[in-house]
């Protein structure tokens, strides 16, 4: 190498790596340690190579710095160096390449220091970094920031900004996360344009799959479009990190309806979420008690919602209302959701009433296109769940004739959906587990149960648990309304044989069925021309499964 004015040695920024560094050229460098075979040396904090004892020129102590000709860097990221010593030089500074990097693609950079832009979806202060979740047209990852243990990094920081954020990809138990060199809140033409990109790409990538649904159904291929904007609507909350409340209504039909989109958003949610647990504290299901989502539900949920915003920096949720959510009884805790701003979902075959669609961003209802109560949330669920994430159809293609079983649909799709079960459930499989459902949410009162209900519905991996589960609640079920005729049930499971007067135990019908039963009244009454459901008495002339239950509790049939 020629000793003149045009020899450049590089000094190569701090956020700088082996992206940055080049065979043939010279660089500043610091000794690091020595070895029998030669001596280290750091380029910077991230990158050292090594010059070999025949490759050293003078004698060096620990930190004296050193200019060093990179000869080769090996497929291993090994760098060999020899020592130069230019007595004329120009010093140039590297800095790291800025081309921003797609969050989809930075599994193949770990290692690497990148450049994001995207939307920050969560900001949440552990006890050590700052973790902020960052969302890009790409995907979703943790960007961990640390200032000192438990102290805000980025303050100025705030949830729906758009970052720049450069930092190098970890992997951490098994999840990739970005260490943060550097965030910066774009300026505000920046942000427009990174937002634009991240919305038209959002657009696209929250299209729900075009696939024929599972049964002919002319009332079904009426609601597509609306079947199309819910399964959208919910993908977008996903692929945004946006939280979703799925509230439904605590019978059979409601949580098959429940149960086939919580399938389908959990299963989406792991596949595209920077956290192994974001399935927990992204979407929540949860029955509501009275057939409509009254005030207390909504209260529970905004204060839930708001210490999540305040406590973990989480959006404010999306709510999903199913076998629920379309009359005026809503009005009350719609009008709320104005109020916080939360979009608001709903998926219901009661008779609809018109004032709701002020209050909601989509509404799936078979009253909309002429059809009728037959059609059930279950039905709509199920499908809606399939748009959301085929990869889910298989476990769940029995949920619609167990929801028909359980609201005891008279629409000729009941009989195609149970075509669709069988053989592995007949139609007694099918009232029983809709039976073993009603039974079991009396117990959960209103815990979701999510692990229980899965054995319920066979989703849980354990077809014989499954089996012998469904038959036991079934019985007790059974048992419960004969002792229920004879005016007593034991509340407690203690070992105290307290009991209790008919009016508790008349809680399973009344919470489960009973205003259920009002309501459908009142469906009947204001829907004589489209209202298919059977009455009281059509539905005890129909009993014929061999088993002796009064009709008014639910799967009796
Ligand atoms: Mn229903």
């Amino acid at each position: 190498m020629t000793d003149t004015e045009d020899t450049i040695v590089y000094r190569l920024g701090s956020n700088c790596d082996l992206d940055e560094v080049e065979e043939g050229k010279t660089y500043l460098g610091r000794v690091q340690g020595f070895a029998p075979f030669g001596v280290f040396v750091q380029l910077n904090d991230r990158v050292k190579g090594l010059v070999h004892k025949s490759n050293v020129k003078v004698q060096h102590s620990e930190r004296d710095p050193i200019i060093v000709h990179v000869l080769q860097i090996r497929s291993n990221g090994n760098i060999d160096l020899e020592e130069v010593t230019p007595t004329v030089y120009q010093t140039r500074n590297v800095t790291k390449k800025t081309t921003t990097v797609l969050l989809a693609d930075i599994g193949k950079k770990i290692g690497r220091t990148v450049l994001v832009e995207a939307e920050v979806a969560q900001v949440k202060q552990t006890s050590g970094p700052t973790i902020f979740t960052i969302v890009d047209e790409s995907g979703t990852a943790n960007a961990a920031a640390f200032i000192e243990a438990g102290v805000r990094a980025y303050p100025e920081v705030e949830l729906g900004d758009i970052v720049g954020v450069m930092g190098e990809v970890m992997q951490r138990n098994n999840q990739l996360q970005i260490e943060v060199g550097s965030m910066t809140v774009l300026d505000p033409e920046d942000a427009a344009r990174v937002r634009e990109r991240i919305d038209a790409a959002l657009d696209l990538r929250a299209e729900p799959a075009d696939l024929p649904f599972l049964v002919e159904s002319d009332v079904l291929s009426a609601l597509r479009p609306q079947m199309r904007l819910v399964a959208k609507e919910i993908r977008k909350a996903v692929l945004t990190a946006r939280p979703i409340i799925l509230r439904h209504h605590a019978d059979a039909d409601g949580i098959c309806a429940a149960v086939a989109v919580e399938q389908a958003v959990t299963a989406l949610i792991r596949e595209t979420s920077g956290d192994f647990d974001a399935e927990y504290f992204l979407f929540k299901r949860s029955p509501s008690k009275a057939p409509f989502y009254e005030i207390e539900d909504i209260t529970r949920d905004i204060d839930f919602a708001l210490k999540d915003n305040v406590r973990y920096g989480q959006k404010m949720p999306m709510i999903l209302l199913m076998d629920n959510g379309s009359t005026e009884e809503d009005m009350p805790s719609l009008k709320i959701t104005r109020i916080y701003g939360l979009p608001v979902l709903v998926v219901d075959h009661h008779h609809p009433d018109a004032i709701v669609d002020d209050y909601l961003i989509g509404h799936v209802n078979p009253y909309h296109v002429g059809g009728d109560y037959g059609i059930t949330a279950g039905m709509l669920g199920t499908e809606i769940a399939r748009l959301i994430n085929p990869a889910v159809e298989d476990q769940i293609r029995h949920l619609p004739a167990i929801a028909g079983a359980g609201d005891r649909s008279e629409a000729p799709e009941r009989a195609r959906y149970l075509a669709l079960a069988a053989p592995e459930y007949s139609a007694d499989d099918c009232r029983d587990i809709a039976l073993a459902l009603d039974y079991e949410q009396f117990w959960l009162r209103f815990s979701d149960g999510r692990e229980i209900i899965k054995d319920i519905l066979n989703l849980g991996g354990n077809p014989e648990r499954h089996e012998k589960f469904v038959d036991l609640l079934v019985e007790e079920a059974n048992k419960a309304i004969e002792e229920q005729m004879g005016a007593i049930i034991p509340m407690s499971r203690d070992g105290c044989c307290r009991t209790v007067p008919i009016s508790s135990c008349s809680m399973w019908r009344s919470s489960l069925t009973g205003s259920r039963s009002r309501r459908r009244a009142r469906h009947r009454v204001r829907s004589m021309t489209g209202w298919s459901g059977s009455t009281r008495e059509n539905r005890s002339s129909r009993s014929g499964s061999g088993r002796t239950l009064p009709s008014c509790v639910p799967g009796a049939s």
